[in-house]
Formats: structure tokens, C-alpha cells, sequence
């Protein structure tokens, strides 16, 4: 072996060393790639590989990506893009293919030119999915051929190889992988959660079918929408009334493709969803202060040149345009830099400059064309003005009486000796017996608690003047202490986990989705941070004996009971209606009998026992509740708060089976 082989060789070796070392790297950390190995991180997986299908369709050479969740548990990823390439890499003496399947971040080594994402969770690579799955099969057809290569965990099984002659030229690549279960807790696909993410992809990227199917539940849809945000607006308002048909701005300034669609609805909140490389900025940017801006000039511009404000006391501002509005912005940046507290926030300051400008231009024109629409937005405007006047009086009276002010907590709040957010804690309990309980079960150095009676108002239809006439929302304003709506913040909080405990009973449901709809309206940061939980009381007590243990979903119940009549129990008491044969021959009342009883209510539970079941943070089990897709929550409580009939009749249906357990 001459000298120049020789040091091929060694690089070789050190270059196989070095990938095994970065699957390594990802299988003991797999949460510094993908966020977390919960449900989240295992679906993410999904959109890593879909993301790689869709930058091929933003480059113009793919229009077709079908997502299959397999009988096995496998997802399958189909597109017909350029297919990955698959030519010998000289130094590396491995196929392309293989080096983007198995090095980090290698992907965009073979194709610069692209709105990729740099930072954030995203644009890992498929490479991550790869090192995660305990098995993944690419195939990869160009150049009139069939590829393919098999991997375990990450590791080739075999070199790159031909399978097949084409007979035409076809181009794509399928990935099938599936999630490996060392790794991850979750094992099944929610058709719902990927079908969320597609059917957002495919309005954002209006050249694309998205074909999504469950093989295990047999459910599929098909998503390819023309109008792209156009239609993501309408689809936005379904369950409101819009005043006019979505305004729809297009065109690219500083080298920035820029996709905007808005329209006003008769109601009152703002709505302004933004993306950036196809990723939802919840915490907005440069884009976002672009268009607002572009917005509040062009239309106050519009409004003075026509005349359309009569009182001349009356200023326009910037909230007012955004009363009943709903949005969506979406620009493509070719090294967006990602900042904020979730890196979700765009910090480029030419596509300020970028939007800003397309928009000022496009809307004018616009209004110009369409004076009818213009005249409408201008009305609405100023009413919104009249109503932000009222509010602001609403808001002083309060804050004269002091009524949203923590240094005047209320009443019924029993607070926390300990002062310190980070370690206290509120639960929001539904009704005044089971305020009782808690406030007696909690450990009162941490844990303070807010009984609320009954339901309180649905803010998806008040006014802010209304709402802050509501003495339940007074209350949990002024004991969580960072104020209301757009003045609202987190950093103010008094607690750093607010925790609703409301009956595992439909009007416990309602409350807790009357609670969410508020928080997520006018607290919106204590969500988008983590900050709101679900408690989760059991549902079942079992007895034997002296044993006595807590179920808390039917599953939980069974299995207890498989066990206690194992050890030779048989059921004695059934409060509940469950079908169980041993009801019928129920044993004489000796020792080994089992009692069953379902909590209806959480007054039901003594101090002790909610302690133990849903307070003590050793024991308890909370959900934390998150906004995936902030579009999605968004329409979920339009949906079920909102005025429209018919669209809330349909949702119940179609998600009758999930409802029990809706999280947003
Ligand atoms: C690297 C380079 C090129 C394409 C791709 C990767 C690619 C990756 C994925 C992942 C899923 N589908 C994909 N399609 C393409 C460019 C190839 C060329 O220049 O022809």
C-alpha cells in the first residue's frame, strides 16, 4: 500500500468512527435534537423527514408527498422530488446517499442554495430519525434506477445498492422508519396530531399535495389548496362571519418571497398567525412588526384620504386595526436568525423592511380596487376605537377600586406562605367544596388555591368592559398579579404553575374549556411558556380489605381489579356501572370482598385523599398544557366558543371520540 492510499484508509476509518460517534451523540441525548423523547418528539420525527420532501417542493421539484402511518407502527415518507443523490463521494468513499442518512447535518453540504432553517428544533436532519429508529429503509430513485439502503438504529446494514432498472425516468425518495421504543414512551402515530401539521404544510406551500393515510385506523385525507393562505384564512374563520373576502398579498422584496392573507370578522379577537420557512413563529419578529406596521399606515393613510373619519377626535391605533382580524404571514429567508425565549422569534431586520414595504404598496392597491371593503374595515375600526375607549375607562374604574391589583388579593383565594413564583403553585378549583377540601389536603407552603364558582364567562364573546365586570375573572386576575391582555406579563405572575382542577364531568369539561379559552386569549404567554396545567383526579377508588387503591382511567380500574380477584377477591360493591360478570355472583360478605366506587365529583374526595391523588407533586400526574399549533387552538375555541352552530355540531361529531380527553 503506497503512502497516499494508506492515509485514504485512515481517514476512512476515522470518518466511520466519527458518524458512530454522532449517532452516539443523538441516541444519549436525543432531546438536545428533537426536543424531547415525549409525545411531541416522536411525532416530530415525522415532520424532520416531510420537512426534507417539502424544502424539495419550495425549490420547485416536488409536488406530490403522501405520508403513510404503516399496520406496523412505521411511517412511510413518498415524494417525488430529485431523489437524494446517490454518487460516490471521492474522499469519504461512500455513497451520497449513505452520508446524508448518517451524518449530522450533512444534508445541506450537498445543496446550499435553500430556504433552510438555521437554529431551532428544526432542519436536524433526517439523519437524527435515522439514528432514533430501530430500523429505516430508504429508497431512493434517479438516474433510471432504484436504490436502496437498510439501517438498524442508524447503522448501514449494507452498502448503497441498485434494486432495479426504471423504466422512465422517475425521481423521488421514500423513507420508512420506525421510532425506536429504547428511545421513546410513545408508540402509535395520533392520525390527528400528523394530519394537523400537513394539512398547515399544504396551505402554506400551495404547489403541494399532501396525501396522508392511517393504515391502522383507516382514515386518510388528501390536502392541496390553490388559493394557499387564502384559503388558510377562510378555513381559519370558518365558525365566524367575515365582513369581506380575504385581502391577498404576494410578491418577494430583498430577495424574500412574502405570502400574507387577511380578512376582519365581526368579532373581537386578533388572530395573526406567522411563519417563517414554514415553521409558526409564535413568538413573531421582524415579519410580523413589518406587516403590522404596513397595516396601521396604509389603512389610517386610507382612512384620512377618503374622509372615513368623521370625529376628528378619534386616533386609529394600531390594536384597533387588529380587532376581529385574522391573519396569516408566511416568508421564506434564506439564514433566518431565530430569537427569543422558545427561538421562535425572527430577528432579521430586512424582512421588516421587506414586508413593510410589499405590504404599504399592495394594500394601497388594493383599497383603491376595493372601496367597499375598505370602507367596511374603516367602520369596524372605529368602533373598535369606541370600544378600546370604554375599555380603558372599564380598566381605571377597576384599578381605582383596585380590583385587578395583587395588594388586593381576593377573598377566596387561600395564597402560599412561600413568595417565590418559580416554586409556588395555584390550583383553580371548580365549586366551593371542593376549594374546602383542597385548601385543607394542600401543603400550604407552596400551594395556594382559587375556588371558582361555577362557569365563568365565555370571553370569546365579551367585551373587555364585560370581562372585567366578572368578579371570577377579577379574581384570578388579581391573584396571578401580571395583569390582563395586551398588558399582560408572565414575569409578573405570583405563581409559576397555575393548575385547574375541575370534575371529570362534562360541566367540568365545559369549565376547563371556558379557563383555557381565557388564558389563551388574555394570558397568552402562561401558555406558550408552559406555565398552565391539567389536574388529573382519579376516577376510581377499589377496596380490599384494608388495601384501598385509586384508578385513574377505566385500563387502571381493570387491571386492579384483575389482581385483587387474582389474590382470590371478587367484586362486592359496584357503584359503577361496569360490565363485570362477578357482579352477578357476587360473594358473601366476607374479608376478600372488593369494593368499586367512581368519584363523580372532587367534592367527593376528603382533604387527605386529594392530597394523595392529585396535589401531592410526589404522587400527582399533571398535563401541561401546550399550543402545538397555535392555528389549530385557535380554532378549536372559535370553534366551541364561538356563535356559529353548525361548525361546533360538526367538530363535536368528527371529534366525539377525542373529546373526552381534547387537549389544544
Ligand atoms: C441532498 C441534495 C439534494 C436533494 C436531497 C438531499 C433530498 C433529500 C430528501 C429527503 C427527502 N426527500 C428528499 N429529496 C431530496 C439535491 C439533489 C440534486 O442536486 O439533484
Amino acid at each position: 500500500m503506497n503512502e497516499i492510499t494508506k492515509q485514504v484508509e485512515n481517514d476512512y476509518s476515522a470518518k466511520s468512527i466519527n458518524v458512530l460517534k454522532g449517532l452516539e451523540a443523538v441516541r444519549k441525548r436525543p432531546a438536545m435534537y428533537i426536543g424531547d423523547v415525549g409525545t411531541r418528539g416522536f411525532h416530530h420525527l415525522i415532520n424532520e423527514v416531510v420537512d426534507n420532501s417539502i424544502d424539495e417542493a419550495l425549490m420547485g421539484y416536488c409536488d406530490t408527498i403522501k405520508v403513510i402511518i404503516n399496520k406496523d407502527g412505521s411511517v412511510t415518507v413518498d415524494d417525488n422530488g430529485r431523489g437524494i443523490p446517490v454518487d460516490m463521494h471521492p474522499e469519504e468513499k461512500k455513497s451520497a446517499l449513505e452520508i446524508v442518512m448518517t451524518v449530522l447535518h450533512a444534508g445541506g453540504k450537498f445543496d446550499k442554495n435553500s430556504y433552510k432553517v438555521s437554529g431551532g428544533l428544526h432542519g436536524v436532519g433526517v439523519s437524527v430519525v435515522n439514528a432514533l429508529s430501530e430500523w429505516l429503509i430508504v429508497e431512493v430513485k434517479r438516474n433510471g434506477k432504484l436504490y436502496r439502503q437498510e439501517y438498524a438504529r442508524g447503522v448501514p446494514k449494507y452498502d448503497v445498492k441498485e434494486v432495479s432498472t426504471l423504466k422512465k425516468t422517475e425521481n423521488g425518495t421514500k423513507i420508512t422508519f420506525k421510532p425506536d421504543k429504547e428511545i421513546f414512551k410513545a408508540t402509535k402515530f395520533k392520525y390527528d396530531t400528523v394530519t394537523e401539521r400537513m394539512r398547515e404544510l399544504a396551505y402554506l406551500n400551495k404547489n403541494v399535495t399532501i396525501i396522508i393515510k392511517d393504515e391502522i385506523d383507516n382514515e386518510s385525507d388528501t390536502f392541496h389548496f390553490k388559493g394557499g393562505l387564502m384559503e388558510f384564512v377562510k378555513y381559519l374563520d370558518e365558525a365566524r362571519t367575515a365582513l369581506h373576502k380575504p385581502v391577498y398579498i404576494e410578491g418577494e422584496k430583498e430577495k424574500t418571497p412574502i405570502e400574507i392573507a387577511f380578512q376582519y370578522n365581526d368579532g373581537y379577537s386578533e388572530n395573526i398567525f406567522s411563519y417563517v420557512n414554514n415553521i409558526n413563529t409564535h413568538e413573531g419578529g421582524t415579519h410580523l412588526v413589518g406587516f403590522k406596521s404596513a397595516l396601521t399606515r396604509t389603512m389610517n393613510n386610507y382612512a384620512s384620504k377618503n374622509n372615513l373619519i368623521k370625529d376628528g377626535k378619534i386616533t386609529l391605533t394600531g390594536d384597533d386595526f387588529r380587532e376581529g382580524l385574522t391573519a396569516v404571514i408566511s416568508v421564506k429567508v434564506m439564514d433566518p436568525q431565530f430569537e427569543g425565549q422558545t427561538k421562535t422569534k425572527l430577528g432579521n431586520s430586512e424582512t421588516k423592511t421587506a414586508v413593510e414595504t410589499l405590504v404599504n404598496e399592495k394594500l394601497a392597491e388594493y383599497l383603491e380596487e376595493n372601496p367597499s371593503v375598505g370602507k367596511k374595515i374603516i367602520e369596524k375600526t372605529l368602533r373598535a376605537a369606541e370600544a378600546r375607549e370604554a375599555a380603558r375607562k372599564a380598566r381605571d374604574l377597576a384599578r381605582r377600586k383596585n380590583a385587578l391589583d395583587s395588594f388586593n388579593l381576593p377573598g377566596k383565594l387561600a395564597d402560599c406562605s412561600i413568595t417565590d413564583p418559580e416554586h409556588c403553585e395555584m390550583y383553580i378549583v371548580e365549586g366551593d367544596s371542593a376549594g374546602g377540601s383542597a385548601k385543607q389536603g394542600r401543603d400550604r407552603r407552596f400551594q395556594a388555591i382559587l375556588p371558582l364558582k361555577g362557569k365563568i364567562l365565555n370571553v370569546e364573546k365579551a367585551k373587555m368592559n364585560k370581562i372585567l365586570e366578572s368578579s371570577e375573572i377579577k379574581a384570578m386576575v388579581a391573584a396571578i398579579g401580571g395583569g390582563i391582555g395586551t398588558d399582560f406579563n408572565k414575569d409578573n405572575s405570583r405563581y409559576g404553575k397555575i393548575i385547574l382542577m375541575t370534575d371529570a364531568d362534562v360541566d367540568g369539561s365545559h369549565i376547563r374549556t371556558l379557563l383555557l379559552t381565557f388564558f389563551y386569549r388574555y394570558m397568552k404567554d402562561l401558555i406558550n411558556m408552559g406555565m398552565i396545567y391539567i389536574a388529573q383526579p382519579p376516577l376510581y377508588k377499589i377496596k380490599k380489605g384494608k388495601e384501598e387503591l385509586y384508578a385513574y382511567d377505566d385500563d387502571e380500574r381493570d387491571e386492579i381489579l384483575k389482581r385483587f380477584k387474582s389474590q382470590g377477591g371478587e367484586v362486592i360493591k359496584n357503584e359503577e356501572d361496569i360490565p363485570d360478570e362477578s357482579e352477578e355472583t357476587a360473594a358473601p360478605s366476607k374479608m376478600k370482598g372488593i369494593t368499586v366506587s367512581r368519584y363523580k365529583g372532587l367534592g367527593e374526595m376528603n382533604p387527605e385523599q386529594l392530597w394523595a391523588t392529585t396535589m401531592n407533586p410526589e404522587t400527582r400526574t399533571l398535563l401541561q398544557v401546550s399550543v402545538e399549533s397555535a392555528a389549530a387552538a385557535d380554532k378549536i375555541f372559535e370553534t366551541l366558543m364561538g356563535d356559529a352552530v353548525e361548525p361546533r355540531r360538526e367538530f363535536i361529531e368528527k371529534h366525539a371520540k377525542y373529546v373526552r380527553n381534547l387537549d389544544v
